[in-house]
């Protein structure tokens, strides 16, 4: 294979409704989009960094300086035997996953149209069917959460998490168990607590949640050690893993019970498969996050959520939960028992819409 060009596009898409986060407040997306070219046939990334740099240290317009001035360079013209040939390609670069992750999954969409298979089989994957969760932002009242729940559940979805942050969250969680004891419930805190909230996340324990994500520092593994360690209920990961050596500590150090893995936090399709085998030899299950994608990162998410050890519900949905029109063909879909089914398409099996995607293009750059 050989890599031939890169277009970047930057997409602006309205959310239906305004997503709250205890670090954040999103109402419109800038997404960056990857189209690489390799051997006639294009594949296509989608970039997960945030307009701002509050979830993770990336943000839009670092990862397009990225692409555009080191990564592209370091893959133009090469040769290469398998998508899997990306990653080592970008290791002279230190950090910057997201931007790794916009290409490389690009590359891996390209793999598998030319050789005619869906990408999930290209890497592995075993499911036809992946199971869904919904997460549900911060709410200014509990009636407003409640409804949200209650509307999710009506679709099917399997199970709920909810954003919290101080002084949003035992009332919340009190509030839902009432009105729904017997729902899988999970909380994310998205590093909005301290070690000294101890004794606040302790309380959490009498309500059989299936984790929290998430609750202290993006960089805090210590602090997660010391909160897993007197708590009943699992920690889940999210922030805190960039690299298949930080989750090699979580578990070795017992930060964590469970792994959120998402593609552009790890850098791309190799290292989440590198992790989620990691985790699997450890018994630790692993669900597959979201970061407000498009369409073409959702069917990314599809992909990778069929390896066989996504065994948790992941926050991947349908496309109408966060678009008025979506920019692939189909539409993501999730069916009334709360699941997606799996494409046979080649690559990642939904087809971007090229008018569709002009349409809300601002900035375009042909990389050669
Ligand atoms: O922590 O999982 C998170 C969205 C933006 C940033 C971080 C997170 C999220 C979500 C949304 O929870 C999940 C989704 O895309 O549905
Ligand atoms: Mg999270």
């Amino acid at each position: 294979m050989r890599l031939h060009s890169l277009t970047l596009r930057e997409i602006h898409l309205k959310l239906v409704t305004p997503f709250e986060t205890s670090f954040d407040r999103t109402t419109e997306r800038r997404i960056l989009l990857a189209e690489v070219h390799v051997d006639g046939v294009s594949g296509w990334g989608e970039c997960t960094a945030g307009e701002a740099p509050f979830y993770s240290p990336e943000d839009t317009d670092t990862c397009w300086h990225i692409l555009k001035n080191y990564l592209w360079p370091m893959l133009k013209g090469r040769e290469l035997s398998s998508a899997a040939d990306v990653w080592p390609l970008l290791e002279h670069a230190r950090g910057h996953n997201m931007a790794k992750a916009t290409v490389e999954t690009a590359v891996w969409d390209a793999e598998a149209k030319l050789k005619n298979i869906p990408l999930w089989k290209l890497i592995g994957g075993e499911r036809t069917e992946i199971p869904c969760g919904v997460s549900i932002g911060i709410k200014d009242s509990l009636d407003e959460l409640c409804a949200a729940v209650k509307k999710e559940l009506a679709a099917g979805y399997q199970r709920i998490k909810i954003k919290i942050k101080p002084g949003k969250e035992l009332p919340q969680v009190q509030r839902l168990r009432q009105d729904f004891p017997r729902i899988k419930l999970m909380v994310d805190a998205n590093s909005a607590y301290r070690l000294e909230d101890l004794s606040l996340l302790k309380q959490l324990d009498a309500y059989y949640l299936m984790m929290i994500e998430q609750p202290l520092g993006w960089d805090d593994l210590f602090g997660h050690v010391e909160i897993q360690k007197n708590l009943q209920t699992p920690i889940c990961l999210d922030e805190c893993i960039h690299t298949y050596e930080h989750a090699e500590a979580a578990i070795t150090l017992g930060a964590c019970k469970i792994i959120n893995i998402k593609l552009g936090r790890v850098g791309g399709l190799l290292q989440a498969k590198r992790i989620h085998d990691l985790c699997q030899r450890h018994n630790i299950p692993v669900w597959c996050g979201g970061m407000l994608e498009s369409g073409i990162g959702r069917a990314q998410n599809i992909a990778m959520s069929t390896l066989p050890n996504f065994s948790l519900p992941g926050d991947v949905t349908a496309s109408q939960r966060y678009w008025h029109e979506d920019v692939i063909n189909p539409e993501v879909t999730v069916t009334p028992h709360g699941t997606i089914k799996v494409l046979d398409a080649p690559g990642i099996g939904f087809v971007p819409r090229s008018d569709r995607i002009s349409s809300i293009t601002v900035r375009q750059d042909h990389l050669t």
